[in-house]
């Protein structure tokens, strides 16, 4: 029997709500999957091994930045710095993961999540960025991955996730000097002899593309540390980056233990075809070959691509055929953080084989002004990198939504928008794993709410929404659908 909605229906809503009344609205529990049929799971269902995990940063969740002797990095300051931060927050607390990381890790336990990506604070471990290591660094990265292990939880450590220690900025000008990719090498080396034993999957770096753009390029307000360099100069620290990120890979390989497996997170540009005809679909592949050329094709091809020299002019940077080799050292996979397309791509016939479509104003986008939804992003991104480049083994390293989160009258955050958002997304990626296409795992982005960078605390991703006045952590609608769907290990 279906009810009809009326007029009185919304009259009464109406009057309810201009009352100040509480709509009546349903349990969580009861709006969450009862029975999927199982024909449909089984059409829907992950590779038996797929590995479902959550993501998290330093900066982003520990707080506790003066303890155990944790040296300064570019964020403390930046976020320090007057007009830089929406609601002038800082991470000196954030969640306070730092005294917390065991009741965290509850809650990864709860959803069923069989790993964890964090990223270690370089400057915890040495906290003038390079010289005398504080051995107290690394004691609380080594009690969190006891902890995780001994939960169940195999630990996927990033080793930058843009905390540069200020030290370092202060001293070379942090990566616009070729001094902080050796630091960074030297980092990694320190850190792979002594976590390698129990953490066997390691990111070098998180999102060289955004850090390096909107931290050095886009200044004085976006990202730490908030410059905007001339052309050759930003091109020349992107050069500096990706060298870092071949150093760690290198040093890690030359330290750590013969089974530890590296790869890099990257904020690839993924390209759609704007229609899937095979033209668009060609077009799109050569779209991300070019579209990526400052990171993922110099890393994985060792070589900056024609177009992207030509592109840049005598704003190129400066590099040597020694360099280019060791930025593309063997990786063992590639980590892909996808939160959109980046483009929509067609085919053209001029020199480049490929046009971008501009986005119309009212495509669709989540609760953040760049977050555009979508979901086929998760098909595309992996499909294409495995195809230009044939990557082996591809992790969604990042994967989620911004959400106006705000507990409801009984207590509950019913985000139905991150339920929907991810319901759309993990579709198209169980479209990549059923056609072949190597994912091996993914990583929601975030485990709970936390520092969201420029945008301080007023910005949501986590599964677990966190009071930021009592650190109070309770999971949200999309926490009990994650559950389901790790559960299902299909979408729900
Ligand atoms: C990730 O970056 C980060 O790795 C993570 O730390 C962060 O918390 C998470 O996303 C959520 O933001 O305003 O149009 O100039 C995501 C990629 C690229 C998103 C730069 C924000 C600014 C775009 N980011 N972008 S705009």
């Amino acid at each position: 029997m279906s009810h009809r909605f009326t007029r009185r229906d919304f009259a009464g809503a109406a009057g309810a709500l201009a009352a100040g009344l509480a709509i009546p609205t349903a349990k969580a529990e009861a709006q969450t999957v009862s029975a999927t049929p199982a024909a449909l799971a089984n059409d829907r269902r992950f590779p038996a091994d797929f590995v479902w995990g959550t993501a998290t940063s330093a900066y982003q969740i520990e707080g506790a930045v003066s303890a155990e002797g944790r040296g300064p990095s570019i964020w403390d300051s930046y976020s320090h710095t007057p007009n830089k931060i929406r609601g002038g927050g800082n991470g000196d607390h954030a969640v306070d993961h730092f005294h917390r990381y065991k009741e965290d890790i509850q809650l990864m336990k709860a959803l069923g999540a069989k790993a964890y990506r964090f990223s270690i604070s370089w400057s915890r471990v040495f906290p003038a960025g390079v010289g005398t290591p504080n051995p107290q660094g690394l004691d609380f990265y080594n009690r969190l991955i006891d902890e995780l292990l001994a939960s169940g939880i195999e630990p996927f450590a990033t080793l930058y996730h843009w905390d540069l220690p200020q030290a370092l900025q202060d001293r070379v000008g942090g990566w616009a000097s070729q001094d902080t990719s050796k630091a960074f090498g030297d980092y990694a080396a320190h850190v792979a002899q002594r976590i390698t034993d129990r953490v066997k999957n390691i990111f070098t770096i998180n999102e060289c593309g955004t850090f390096v753009d909107f931290g050095y390029g886009r200044g004085p307000v976006e990202l730490a540390p908030g410059l905007k360099l001339p052309q050759p100069q930003l091109n020349q620290v992107r050069h500096h980056v990706a060298l870092g990120h071949g150093m760690a890979v290198q040093a890690i390989r030359a330290n750590g233990r013969a089974d530890t497996r590296v790869g890099l997170a990257e904020n690839v540009a993924s390209c759609v075809p704007a229609i899937e005809t095979p033209a668009n679909i060609r077009a799109s592949e050569i779209a991300t070959r070019e579209m990526n050329g400052g990171y993922m094709t110099v890393i994985l091809e060792g070589r900056y691509t024609d177009a992207f020299l030509a592109y840049a002019g005598k704003n190129a940077p400066s590099f040597t055929a020694e360099e280019l080799k060791i930025i593309s050292s063997p990786v063992d996979f590639v980590g892909l953080n996808v939160y959109m397309p980046q483009y929509y791509v067609v085919a053209s016939g001029d020199q480049h084989g490929f046009a971008l479509v501009p986005f119309p104003t009212s495509f669709p986008r989540m609760d953040s002004d760049w977050l555009r939804i979508g979901p086929e992003a998760l098909y595309w991104a992996p499909r294409n990198v495995a195809k230009v480049w044939n990557v082996k083994q591809i992790y969604i390293s990042e994967n989620g939504t911004s959400a106006a989160d705000r507990p409801a009258g009984d207590g509950k955050i019913h985000d139905l928008d991150r339920v929907m958002y991810l319901r759309n997304y993990l579709t198209h990626l169980q479209r990549a794993t059923s056609e072949g296409i190597p994912v091996r795992g993914y990583f929601h982005w975030s485990l709970m709410d936390n520092f969201e960078w420029s945008d301080g605390y007023e910005k949501r991703f986590g599964l677990y929404h966190v009071d930021f006045a009592t650190q109070k952590r309770t999971p949200k609608l999309s926490a009990e659908f994650y559950r389901s769907l790790i559960a299902a290990n299909a979408v729900v």
